[in-house]
């Protein structure tokens, strides 16, 4: 360590697992990085993403002023220039062809900002529009969905109690890639191997044979697609076999005989041959669940981004219902995060709403108040009243994260008008009249609301920036506060003014004094915010008090909540809720169906990230690359070599790439990563393209969704492989 080197702690924003780091810092340079050994929740666990957060942040591509874009060219401008831009195009758009026309795409990386969990809701409130698409119909959307219907409540996601559960039932997740998800748990892999070692049991059931796969007692390879059938079949065997037992919970329970009676032909044998697996083993697995003295199903990408994403999602916690683990330690429990509205008295609550307006062109419904990203590009294409002519994506890259990228590039290339806020120029920004590049990641403040709870343990950590904002930058939360002034008639106004107000209608809300305003500490608006919220939070915090802990405060593991979560207007759970009812006629219909050619399933990459990560060299190479993994007979029988470059078909269209023959994925099964396809004009992102790889969504033409969430079918789609000519 040199003389002037010094380390600041901050939580990493780089995947869910929030790790807390130890960063060395040179002047304003962040040099290293390590676990902070210290940190509350991640005990120094960290990965190679978290090791490279110096590189991440010093990238050089990264934006460092706004873009205004200038008889067609993206030139530097200022901030003024920018917002002045804005506030002088948007609301005249949406003064001439009304609200609708103006549509928002909100990526990943806002669960992983302060500004991205603070501002969006006042941006999407301030425009007033409903053409609102969001990363999560390409992700957990069947999650939110099976929860609404459930629990009433979208956000009521219960976790596997990884430290105490005795069986671990885990679907369509890797997390020794991903590091978990819905499942806020750093050091996932160290968790799980601490499962075995005190004589628990993992089962793991994916196509492929993956790291996570290879730590389990039982790998389950099931052809993709078919997990809602094996979760019916498990079901049926434990009622069938009277193995169902509810304990405490058969009091808040409705709807039980109804599921029976309609999961009753859901037989392990019918659903055998679609699933691919023998019947016998779907037995076995139903039994050992039942069995344990504490269970958990936990279901993630495999198991939502398929075409019977809500129904899989759904049965995850009918599974936990029924074997009695929801809302017990050991089993699946709701956490409480310390910014949570403190809980009121149990109570019947509104329910949850699905379809309450419907998207223009295909007539989609809404599900929480998004509209499917699959329906984006027809959106701002189709003529007529309620057309999107303009865009702000904060914190996305739809062109390579959803389906048919081609045509949404091209559709977006015919706005009027686009915003993105984004550190970075990708596939998508370069479309933008205005780019808004916020500071990186060491010179913003860091506050998890998302990922606390979904947290396996109850605990709180925050983080001020670790190093000065540059001249010229300006924090996230200004900006987006900015850009709410902005869209709303307001530009000009202080960005503070817009925290002020959120926190006098916090306040009102709370039945809160108004004079608590003033008491409120902190630097910033979000800060003010952030203190407000722990304040009123169910363990009466303050920022102060978090602030003097720098490792994090643990709350303890997780606890019983129910039936004080439910906000079904029963008030119970609700176990066989209409619109699932109306949805099982398709799965039935799954039941004949069986293996008729390949299909295409996707691999997430430790050293990677969505579509953003293949900028950072020192995190390119080795596994790291965007193959097509093919089984050896697979291989033979379409006559590819390992490093011959294969072309892959289907709906949306081709792409090809080396193929890499591993006996990991199953047979019927190819597996290509997302995230790649670096090769537009027009980026700025010198190192991914590099070696661009092919974007994988252009096989997909956006037409096949989960009907209920509007999610998009990312995986098991039927591809044809044959060697490129
Ligand atoms: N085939 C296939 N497609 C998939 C998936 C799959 O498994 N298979 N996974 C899907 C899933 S789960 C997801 S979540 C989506 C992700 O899809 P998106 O959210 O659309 O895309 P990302 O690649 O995460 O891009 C995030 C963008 O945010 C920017 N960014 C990074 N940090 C910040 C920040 O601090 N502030 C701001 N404003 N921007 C920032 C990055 O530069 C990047 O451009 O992709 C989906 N697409
Ligand atoms: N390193 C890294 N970490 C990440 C990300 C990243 O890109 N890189 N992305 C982050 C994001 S946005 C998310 S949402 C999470 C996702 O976290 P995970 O859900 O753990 O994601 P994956 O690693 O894609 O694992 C999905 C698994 O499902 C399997 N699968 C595919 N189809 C099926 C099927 O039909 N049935 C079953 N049972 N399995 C199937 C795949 O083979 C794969 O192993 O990861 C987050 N963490
Ligand atoms: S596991 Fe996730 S949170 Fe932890 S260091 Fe790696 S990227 Fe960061
Ligand atoms: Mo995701």
């Amino acid at each position: 360590m040199s003389h002037d080197s010094r380390t600041a702690l901050r939580v990493c924003p780089l995947c869910e697992a929030t790790c807390g780091l130890t960063l060395t810092i040179e002047g304003t340079t962040v040099t290293g990085a390590r676990g902070d050994r210290d940190d509350v929740f991640s005990q120094g666990f960290i990965c190679p993403k978290g090791a490279s957060f110096g590189g991440l942040d010093a990238d050089p591509d990264r934006l460092r002023s706004p873009l205004v874009r200038k008889d067609g060219v993206l030139r530097e401008a200022t901030w003024d220039e920018a917002f002045d831009t804005i506030a002088a195009k948007l609301p005249a758009l949406a003064e001439a062809h009304g609200t609708q026309a103006v549509g928002v795409y909100l990526g990943n990386p806002n669960v992983h900002t302060m500004a991205g969990a603070l501002y969006p809701p006042l941006l999407l409130s301030a425009l007033g529009t409903r053409n609102v698409f969001t990363a999560s119909t390409l992700d957990q959307m069947p999650k939110h969905v099976s929860s609404g219907l459930l629990f009433g409540d979208a956000h009521a996601i219960p976790v596997p109690d990884l430290d105490r559960t005795a069986h671990l039932l885990l679907i369509g997740a890797n997390p020794l890639e991903s590091n978990g998800s819905l499942c806020t748990a750093p050091d996932f892999p160290g968790r799980l191997k601490a499962l075995r070692r005190r004589g628990g049991t993992l089962t793991v059931v994916d196509p492929r044979r993956t790291r996570t796969a290879r730590l389990a007692d039982r790998h389950v390879a099931i052809r993709p697609g078919a997990d809602a059938l094996l979760l019916a079949a498990l079901t049926q065997v434990l009622i069938e076999e009277k193995l169902a037992d509810p304990g405490v919970l058969a009091d808040h329970l409705d709807g039980y005989d109804e599921l029976a009676h309609a999961i009753a032909d859901f037989t392990p044998e019918a659903v055998s041959t679609a699933c691919d697996l023998d019947a016998g083993t779907i037995r076995t697995v139903a039994r050992e669940l039942a069995a344990a003295p504490a269970a958990a199903v936990y279901g993630r990408i495999g198991s939502c981004t398929v075409e019977h994403g809500t129904l899989a999602s759904w049965l995850v916690d009918v599974l936990n219902i029924l074997t009695g683990n929801l809302d017990r330690p050991g089993g699946a429990l709701f956490p409480l995060s310390a910014t949570a509205r403190a809980p009121r008295a149990a109570a019947p609550g509104k329910g949850f709403a699905l379809g309450r307006w419907s998207s223009r062109v295909s007539g989609h419904p809404e599900a929480k108040g998004e509209l499917p990203t699959a329906a984006l590009a027809e959106e701002i294409e189709t003529p007529g009243e309620g057309r999107i002519r303009a865009l702000i994506v904060v914190a996305g890259n739809p062109v390579l994260s959803s389906p048919d990228g081609d045509r949404l590039d091209r559709a977006l290339a015919g706005l009027d008008f686009m915003v993105s806020v984004d550190p970075y120029l990708n596939e998508t920004a370069r479309h933008a009249d205005v780019v808004l590049p916020p500071p990186p990641p060491s010179q913003s403040a860091h506050f998890d609301f998302a990922f606390n709870s979904f947290a396996v343990r109850n605990q709180v950590r925050y983080s001020r920036p670790a190093v000065p904002l540059e001249d010229g930058g300006m924090d996230e939360s200004e900006i987006l506060a900015r850009l709410v002034l902005a869209v709303g008639g307001l530009h000009g106004a202080s960005p503070e003014a817009v925290d002020d107000q959120v926190i006098a209608a916090a306040l009102t809300r709370a039945g809160a004094p108004a004079a608590l305003a003033a008491e409120l500490t902190g630097d910033t608006g979000a800060e003010r915010r952030l203190d407000l919220m722990l304040r009123l939070g169910p363990y009466d915090l303050t920022l102060e008090r978090v602030l003097a802990h720098p490792h994090g405060i643990d709350l303890g593991p997780l606890k019983p909540r129910l039936p004080q979560v439910l906000k079904t207007r029963s008030g119970h759970i609700e176990l066989f809720p209409a619109p699932i009812a109306a949805d099982l006629p398709r799965l039935r219909a799954a039941l004949g169906t069986g293996p008729t050619g390949l299909v295409l399933v996707g691999r997430r990459h430790l050293r990677s990230n969505n579509s953003w990560m293949h900028n950072v060299a020192s995190l390119r190479g080795g596994s790291n690359v965007c193959t097509l993994q093919i089984h050896p007979d697979d291989a033979a029988r379409v006559g590819l070599s390992d490093g011959d470059t294969a072309r892959i078909t289907a709906a949306g269209g081709e792409v090809e790439a080396p193929a890499e023959i591993t006996d990991a994925v199953r047979t019927g099964v190819v597996s290509l990563p997302h995230g790649w396809g670096h090769s537009r004009p027009g980026t700025r992102m010198s190192v991914a393209e590099a070696e661009p790889g092919v974007n994988v969504n252009q096989l997909l033409d956006g037409t096949l969704m989960d009907p209920l969430s509007g999610t998009s079918v990312l995986n098991a789609v039927p591809v044809s492989v044959s060697p490129a000519p």
